[in-house]
């Protein structure tokens, strides 16, 4: 929708502002084929993938809601993010008020619940199942109004609330949520909490608003030509670069995951958050089994040394590359083993990795450059970032960083004391 929209836009621009060489006035009107040129030129500038950027939550780190800049509270004739922008600054006072006061809150978890029931009632929950579960979340949670004036974001954080979902408890990956897998899973006392809580970035399982932005943003970046589909050369941009070719060739090969994309060789925006939420949070379960399919090369369900090794040559190589001092693989199976203590030495199975706290830096040393050196030298930033917050989730804190840089990019502040190494990078032009 938004693509329309933008279209629209671009069939609409005044050809003279883009100083265009020698072109008849109203060619642009007549001929679609300039339009569409125009547009897709549009689409790789860098401002563009800005104005994309679907909007910051109302709890942005400088404390400026986006919401307020954006004016009128009132129905956006075309309901895209790219008109919002530009328009001038202006606050938003609710119109509207409940007659009896605001509806309990327990009615919303309720109304959850129930709709959970009935969509169990038939034996298994389907994704399609859980969007008119989102669609109320939408329209009552407090947390969630600012979205109002961007129905395209909506949709977009209801797909993204769900693959959460179905990637943590759908355990089986077949696509079919069973009352079991619901039970042991903690989606119910999530739908609590986001009763209780306003603050919609409060409730980290699946539903925080933070989070999507994080997700939707990392793959917009990487999506250069913002057909929704990623490719190899896109994906091994990922994290500064930060993996190897043989890994995203494990992945674009479906070992772990077969993509639902349905265009050969690309990865689909699900696909994607399957895959974002495994390299970010490497100690949860669904991660371990992710990546741990990648390294079985044979898929007999055990990881040989050989396997491991052929990962680790890339990163060795690329040691050398930096001019690092190569750590040599028999010194760090060995470390691995320590780590590990597999029942049998001579192989991991996922068992082994299951038990251990640390097996998530396996991954990271075959085949995340970035994340090894930051395991190896211990990085100090990230030990206390852990001491701060046990309670949080690798995810958690990763996607609390990207969100703080995302955010202070958007607001056009110096973001260059962050990091910055993706996000930087996205912003070249792509030509
Ligand atoms: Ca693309
Ligand atoms: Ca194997």
């Amino acid at each position: 929708m938004e693509v329309e929209t933008a279209r629209r836009d671009a069939a609409a621009l005044d050809p003279e502002l883009l100083q265009l060489p020698e072109l008849a006035p109203g060619a642009l009107r007549e001929n679609s084929g300039i339009a569409e040129a125009l547009y897709s030129q549009w689409l790789t500038l860098p401002e563009t993938s800005k104005l994309c950027a679907p909007p910051l939550s109302p709890r942005s780190t400088s404390g400026s809601p986006r919401i307020m800049r954006r004016g009128s509270a009132g129905p956006s004739s075309l309901g895209s993010p790219l008109k919002l922008v530009s328009e001038p600054v202006r606050e938003v006072i609710p119109q509207f008020y409940f007659k009896n006061g605001r509806p309990p809150p327990r009615d919303l978890k309720e109304q959850c619940l129930s709709r959970i029931d009935h969509l169990f009632f038939g034996g298994e929950g389907l994704q399609d199942d859980f969007k008119p579960v989102l669609k109320e979340l939408l329209a009552s949670h407090p947390g969630l109004e600012f979205l109002q004036g961007t129905p395209e974001f909506q949709e977009r954080y209801a797909e993204t609330v769900i693959y959460r979902i179905f990637y943590s408890i759908n355990r089986s990956g077949n696509g079919h949520l069973t009352l079991r897998e619901l039970k042991r899973g903690n989606l119910v006392s999530a739908l609590q909490q986001l009763d209780e809580e306003e603050d919609i970035n409060k409730v980290l399982r699946y539903f925080s608003y933070e989070h999507f932005y994080v997700i939707y943003c990392k793959f917009w970046e990487l999506d250069a030509d913002h057909d929704f589909l990623i490719d190899k050369e896109n994906l091994i941009r990922y994290g500064n670069h930060s993996l190897t070719y043989r890994i995203v060739d494990r992945i674009f090969s479906q070992v772990p995951r077969k993509f639902t994309s349905m265009t050969e060789g690309k990865m689909g925006y699900e696909d994607f958050v399957y895959f974002i939420l495994s390299e970010e949070d490497k100690s949860s379960e669904p991660s371990l089994e992710y990546w741990f399919k990648c390294i079985d090369l044979d898929g007999n369900g055990i990881l040989t040394s050989n396997e491991m090794q052929f990962f680790y040559e890339e990163q060795l190589h690329r040691m050398e590359c930096m001019a690092q001092e190569p750590v040599l693989f028999e010194d760090i199976l060995c470390q691995m083993i320590d780590m590990i203590g597999p029942e049998n030495e001579s192989y991991f199975t996922l068992r082994d990795l299951k038990r251990c706290k640390l097996s998530g830096n396996i991954f990271n040393i075959l085949f995340n450059l970035n994340k090894f050196m930051a395991f190896e030298t211990r990085d100090p930033f990230l030990i206390r970032q852990e001491r701060e917050n046990p309670n949080l989730t690798e995810w958690d804190r990763f996607a609390h960083r990207e969100y703080i840089r995302l955010s202070m990019e958007e607001d056009g502040e110096d973001a260059s004391n962050g990091s910055g190494d993706v996000w930087d990078e996205s912003l070249e032009a792509p030509f």
